[in-house]
């Protein structure tokens, strides 16, 4: 695919994607208009005179990599003066004041002073130092370099340091127009996200509450086959809500149940048993759940034989008073808590 129509099939894309959002959200999120106004707006690739402001910008590096050697460093006056020519050229052709594509000639310098920005940061120079610095810029820089004293070269480094920091912030400010508009996107989609998920945690529990079935087994009559001494004697904590302390406590041996009695004929869809959570879990199975509407015959509705924190019977389509739990003999039987739905 060429670049061409690469480029406008993204741009339908874009367009399409942009008439998908409803115009509050894309607002909102700054999806379309913002950003694109910024990437006009920022001064990028492609624009007269960034090609100046980016190599500019890697002699700025340079700089900075040469390292805190001092002000005198004659590599690092050099870059710098290279650099406030080169954003020199960059303002120029922005305005398109450029007087050719060589070195910077007598009217590039004159042109200088109709952008208030460059004259003003170049009215913190003196007049030695302005020309010392354009005879660097000059072609025949070797012999301007041999003249200088080294108090000269302190002198210079510090102020076009200077000079160059002034002229490139703006671009720089500019440049960087696009990134801090997308960075603003990012910040606004990614608050609405998580304003998003809040709404959803709160909206999604208040309606579990609203579509959640009440457990009809609460604070139902609790019968138990028998009882173990000291422990879990208080059969209405089977039923009491609360899934950690002990509904019931068997002794061991012969077939040991517990029933749940409904009060009456019930329909039924899930049973969720929770075992006593202080260990001996594995006592509670294999474990049968069985239903009847008499307390004589029941029916088989469900066994487990893994052990289990919680055990969630569900799918039971169930209809009966008298819910039993049974686990498999010999042995000891407790659980905490049991829920019908
Ligand atoms: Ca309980």
């Amino acid at each position: 695919m060429s670049d061409d129509r690469a480029e406008k099939v993204n741009a339908q894309r874009t367009v399409a994607s942009e008439q998908a959002t409803p115009n509050w959200l894309s607002r909102l999120l700054w999806m379309g208009p913002r950003v694109a106004e910024a990437r006009e707006a920022t001064f990028g690739p492609g624009k007269p005179g960034f090609a100046w402001f980016d190599i500019a910008r890697q002699l700025s590096d340079d700089v900075a990599e040469i390292g805190e050697t001092g002000e005198s460093n004659l590599a690092a006056l050099l870059l710098d003066c290279d650099r406030v020519g080169l954003l020199v050229r960059a303002y120029l052709e922005r305005e398109g004041l450029r007087s050719g594509v060589g070195p910077l000639g007598d009217t590039d310098w004159a042109n200088t002073r109709k952008l208030p920005l460059l004259a003003e940061a170049f009215a913190k120079l003196t007049i030695p130092q302005r020309s010392m610095l354009t005879a660097i810029l000059a072609p025949d820089r070797d012999a301007t370099l041999a003249k200088l004293t080294g108090a000269d070269r302190e002198s210079l480094a510090g102020a076009v340091r200077g000079l160059a920091t002034r002229l490139s912030e703006p671009l720089e400010f500019e440049a960087n127009r696009l990134g801090r508009a997308l960075v603003a996107r990012w910040l606004r989609v990614i608050v609405a996200a998580l304003v998003l998920a809040a709404f959803l945690a709160t909206g999604g529990n208040w309606l579990d509450r609203k579509l959640e079935k009440p457990n009809i087994a609460l604070h139902c009559p609790v019968t138990v086959s028998s009882q173990y001494p000291w422990q879990g004697t208080d059969h209405s904590l089977l039923v009491d809500g609360d899934r950690n302390n002990m509904g019931f406590h068997t002794q061991s041996g012969g077939q040991q149940w517990v029933v749940i009695d409904l009060g009456s004929v019930r329909k039924f869809n899930k049973l969720v048993a929770y075992n006593r959570s202080d260990g001996y879990q594995d006592r509670a199975v294999p474990i049968k759940l069985e239903v009847s509407k008499d307390n004589i015959n029941f029916t088989l509705l469900r066994e487990r034989k893994e052990t289990f924190d919680q055990w969630t019977a569900g799918g039971l389509h169930a209809e009966g008073r008298y819910v039993r739990l049974l686990n498999t003999p010999p042995n000891f039987f407790h659980l905490a808590e049991v829920e019908i739905y």
